[in-house]
């Protein structure tokens, strides 16, 4: 049995943790409360900035990128090593409060901190390495190359399932290619990224940096619509629903302005008849279950050959029965809290209308702990085997609901991957080489990210993240995604002491 918190003792926690990270708690007391999806109660009560502000923080992040951008892109990197150092002097209180305020267990908290320490020593390196090509000249006497250079302020607009580390993956990419960084977290999430970005001031501060390269905006919607809206944020990375991603693409483009896109992913694995099926349980019930379906790389449907749809269902639903769901903070749980009320409701409202379409719910589904901790939301992550792939199973329910639907052909399970309009991860289990092969090349999955037999979520941060279709078609943290936060100059320069036009074109006068 998990024992939850009380308010007392889950804000004192929280407030505690956050001022070892150097966060002036009393300076930014007041306001409005967050609450803890861990015990559903208020956790802290914080100050909210409005929209109006946002004028004055573009500005001043715009003087800091006129300094900052003339500093060597190497010599950036050493602010980014010393923010991952502290990071990791850190990780034990990061992974505190993003358990408290996302509800995540702590060796997956840990793991989200990890990832900010490794997306730093990623930016060190590519401090190095922000490579242009050169280009054969068609005219003697002449180089052709290009050039990358800063872009401008960067604005950050979060989401509460990851409120540390996808600010940390466009921050750490963004200060080496010499861009200052706004941000704009999650309602829910406030004590995190302030306790963030003082850790980064820190590092900002002992590096004689200029302090408005990080600058967090706690607020409401109305403040990430400003950020939007502001012509001097020159890139807007955005992650979040399909439905705000939708409102923001539009509005960015409209000022001409760059966007990087995270939305909703609707991702699923395609376990085959050679399939280890070890292996795929487990890929399966962590991908599916982990982070109490809370990714936008969870797992949410299985596409199972006949042969073993049977025998898989019947194994994740003796698994699913096992998951401890409870505590997050509480060692050995492995399912915390939904993060409010109405993804509960999400989650229990899908699983009436798959039900209603024919599907069979095989384990879980209900709430765990109602007497314990009434105000919070800890879901019994459910399974249902479906005969099709219904309209419900095409929407992305932020929950712990897994689908499992059967196929005879493997171009049909491929089919049934690609049927969603979503485009963010997707994996195959299989023994079979020409499967992979296939589901890996152009004819098969149209995700952004593609896995043999591991699940789908868990990526790390040295490939670039996000995908296509609905997923909004952006990619941040590794691989070349740093192109994003700099502009790109194309450089002629002409050393011949003569004129040759370009195209043959004769123009003497
Ligand atoms: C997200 O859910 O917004 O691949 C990001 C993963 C993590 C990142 C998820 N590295 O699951």
């Amino acid at each position: 049995m998990t024992t939850i918190p009380t308010q007392d003792e889950l804000s004192t926690l929280a407030l505690e943790t956050a001022r070892r990270c150097g966060v002036d708690v009393e300076a930014h007391a007041g306001g409005t409360d967050s609450r803890s999806p861990v015990n559903g109660l208020p956790v802290a009560s914080l100050q909210w900035r409005d929209a109006a502000y946002v004028d004055e923080a573009v500005a001043r992040a715009r003087d800091a990128f006129l300094r900052w951008r003339s500093v060597p892109a190497p010599a950036r990197g050493a602010l980014v090593k010393r923010f991952g150092e502290l990071l990791a002097e850190h990780k034990d209180d990061l992974a505190t409060l993003v358990s408290i305020e996302a509800g995540k267990i702590t060796s997956e908290a840990r793991g989200e901190v990890q990832e900010m320490v490794d997306i730093c020593d990623f930016a060190v390196g590519l401090s190095r390495q922000l490579y242009g090509r050169t280009m054969p000249s068609e005219r003697p006497g002449h180089r052709l190359m290009e050039t990358w250079h800063p872009l401008g302020v960067v604005g950050v607009v979060s989401a509460f399932n990851f409120p540390a580390a996808v600010w940390s993956w466009n921050t750490a990419v963004a200060l080496v290619c010499g861009d200052p960084v706004v941000w704009k977290p999650s309602e829910a999430t406030p004590l995190t990224s302030l306790a963030c970005h003082a850790v980064l001031a820190q590092a900002i501060a002992e590096t004689d940096a200029p302090e408005a390269l990080s600058q967090v905006l706690l607020g409401g919607p109305d403040v990430g619509q400003a950020l939007v809206d502001h012509p001097g944020v020159a890139l807007l990375s955005a992650t979040g629903s399909t439905r705000m991603g939708q409102a923001v693409g539009p509005r960015v483009a409209g000022r001409f302005g760059r966007s990087l896109l995270e939305l909703g992913g609707n991702n699923a694995a395609v376990v085959s008849g050679s399939a280890d099926l070890d292996l795929a349980v487990r890929g399966i019930v962590f991908a599916a279950a982990g982070t109490a379906g809370q990714r936008c790389t969870t797992m949410r449907r299985v596409i199972a050959h006949t042969s073993v749809v049977d025998e898989l269902t019947d194994r994740l639903a003796s698994a699913y029965d096992r998951l401890p769901i409870g505590n997050p903070l509480t060692e050995g749980t492995l399912v915390g809290p939904l993060v409010n009320r109405r993804a509960y409701e999400s989650m229990e409202a899908a699983i009436t209308t798959a039900t209603g379409d024919g599907g069979k719910l095989v384990v879980g589904g209900g709430r765990a702990h109602e007497d314990l901790a009434p105000e919070a939301f800890y879901a019994r992550p459910a399974i249902v085997r479906m005969d099709e792939q219904t309209d419900v199973v095409a929407r992305e329910t932020f929950a712990p609901l897994l689908y499992v639907l059967p196929y005879d052909d493997f171009r049909t399970a491929i089919d049934l991957n690609n049927a969603v309009p979503q485009g963010l991860s997707s994996s195959v289990f299989t023994s079979d080489v020409r499967e992979a092969e296939l589901f890996c090349g152009p004819e098969g999955s149209d995700c952004g990210i593609v896995n043999v037999n591991i699940g789908t979520s868990g990526a790390e941060i040295g490939g670039a993240f996000g995908g296509e279709k609905e997923t909004g078609g952006g990619r941040e943290s590794g691989s070349d995604a740093w192109r994003a936060y700099m502009r790109r100059a194309t450089n002629t320069i002409n050393y011949s002491g003569e004129l040759p036009l370009a195209q043959g074109v004769d123009f003497s006068v």
